[in-house]
């Protein structure tokens, strides 16, 4: 079994338009090279396919924004975050402005619990906005 930190070199076809659109990315993004660029798509790729139909489980970061004025729903919001502890790993809100409270969730679980964690929060009234941002374990 090879060593995680060993890296293997191998050649991949591409037709020409493609690997020209890699070589613009690479640019583009300030990769120090393809392989670089390569890497991360895959564990793109990799994390993806994780939160996909997967059992594992995995890491996500809950952004809301929320009214601060709407009724009750600073306690709705943590009262769904008590009920759910077990996926609830850290939370850092902050008061934008007047209005506007901005809040991080950090969860863990299987992907369809913080989906619905996400979707439940997301849902509720006086949420503007919810954005999940889905990561996964990679050992690679
Ligand atoms: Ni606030």
């Amino acid at each position: 079994m090879p060593k995680t930190e060993d890296t293997i070199r191998f050649s991949v076809s591409l037709p020409r338009p493609l690997l020209d659109e890699l070589d613009r990315r690479v640019v583009g993004r300030g990769y120090a090279s393809r392989s670089e660029l390569v890497r991360d798509l895959i564990r793109e790729r990799l994390v993806e396919d994780a939160w996909t139909g997967g059992d594992e489980e995995v890491a996500g970061v809950l952004t809301i924004v929320y009214d601060h004025h709407q009724r009750d729903l600073t306690q709705q919001i943590v009262d769904v975050q008590h009920r759910d502890f077990v996926h609830v790993i850290a939370t850092t809100h902050v008061h934008v402005d007047h209005h506007n409270c901005l809040e991080v969730i950090i969860l863990r679980g299987r992907p369809a619990e913080i989906e619905r964690l996400s979707l439940e929060i997301g849902g509720l009234r006086g949420v503007r906005l919810a954005k999940l941002t889905q990561t996964a374990r990679l050992e690679m």
